[in-house]
């Protein structure tokens, strides 16, 4: 085991190592007569070999993950990297391994979505040692430090999400509701903290109840039936769905159909996300809200990795800003969703 003292010190060293060597590489293609002037290309392609990044996805069902991975890979091609993807399929182990892999090949850096919040200090200590720099993005860690274990966290507010989310619900309903929650994937850092921050929302309003709240693994399938077993069990006295996220939300309102109550107008069902299916459930007055988690993380991604690359510091977090959707404006943005 080494000291803390020794880790930071390690872990230093290794930042300055891979500055150097960003500097380094920049030194060398001007030298090379690239130029530098101000394109978009910052280090992908130009001057010789291309920088092969990894991308350690958690799975790839639903719209959100695949508009994810899409801006990753659109944004690596239009600066001239290589971009090595893997995909876990809904595995934390397999993500584990994935990122194992990655680092015997020696990539560049490493994107991490990582599934759960604990269970990768292993890979990021050994990232830290072979000095990959590793950028997590859209779901968090507990334990692991930015700037120390890995070089920052880009996403969402998942707190805020949540909070929103309880915020509209109580005025909605003019603070009384009988709610079901479906939650996202046990152990992830989005589903725990958008449960907190919506659980915080309504602790004012004492006629505000969640009934029941259950997993419902962020996808459409789990959602539906989740729901059908809880209308079996509650029936009527629901009056609201929370979903932590889009698909959830949209297999509830289908299991809500077959049941003769009539999702948007009989029950509100409010959720997270964004996508062009709940927009447009929501145009349709089939769903109610939906507070926007952006998945196109490729632009925001890359400039993160350049600057680090250029020794620039870099904050513990980046967190995007989200919009929030509802009757008043889903056909206006509708065209534009994931
Ligand atoms: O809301 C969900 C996805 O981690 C922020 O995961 C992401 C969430 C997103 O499966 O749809």
């Amino acid at each position: 085991m080494i000291s803390l003292n020794e880790g930071r010190r390690a872990a230093l060293a290794l930042l300055f190592a891979f500055a150097l060597l960003a500097t380094g590489l920049t030194g060398c293609r001007k030298e090379g007569g690239g130029g530098g002037g101000g394109g978009a290309a910052g280090g992908g392609g130009q001057g010789g070999k291309k920088m092969r990044v990894g991308f350690s996805q958690t799975e790839t069902d639903g719209p959100w993950r695949i508009a994810e991975t899409k801006s990753m890979q659109d944004e690596a091609a239009r600066r001239g990297y290589e971009l090595v993807f893997t995909n876990a399929r809904g595995d934390t182990a397999t993500q584990v391994s994935n990122l194992e892999d990655l680092i015997a090949q020696r990539v560049d850096a490493i994107f991490l979505a990582p599934r759960e919040a604990k269970g990768f200090e292993g890979p990021l200590q050994a990232a830290k040692e072979a000095g990959i720099p590793v950028i997590l993005i859209d779901r968090e860690l507990e334990g692991p430090r930015a700037g120390e274990d890995y070089v920052t966290f880009i996403g969402s507010n998942f707190v805020e999400e949540g909070k929103r989310a309880g915020e509209w619900l109580a005025k909605q309903t003019s603070g009384k509701a009988g709610i079901v929650e479906l939650l996202g994937t046990a152990g992830s850092s989005v589903a725990n903290d958008r449960h907190q921050g919506f659980a915080d929302a309504i602790k004012a309003f004492p006629d505000m109840k969640i009934i029941a709240a259950q997993d419902g693994n962020f996808t459409r399938a789990q959602g539906q039936k989740v729901m059908e077993s809880l209308i079996q069990a509650h029936g009527r006295s629901i009056t609201a769905v929370y979903t932590h996220n889009d698909e959830m939300a949209l297999g509830a309102a289908q299991a809500l159909r077959s049941a003769n109550m009539n999702p948007g107008k009989d029950v509100l069902v409010i959720s997270v996300d964004g996508q062009k299916s709940a927009l447009e459930a929501i145009v349709k007055g089939e769903m109610n809200a939906t507070v926007e988690c952006n998945p196109r993380f490729g632009p925001v991604a890359f400039d993160t990795l350049e600057r680090f690359k250029r020794g620039e510091k870099i904050p513990p977090k980046i967190i995007n800003t989200d919009r929030f959707f509802d009757a008043t404006n889903a056909a206006q943005f509708v065209g534009e969703a994931f």
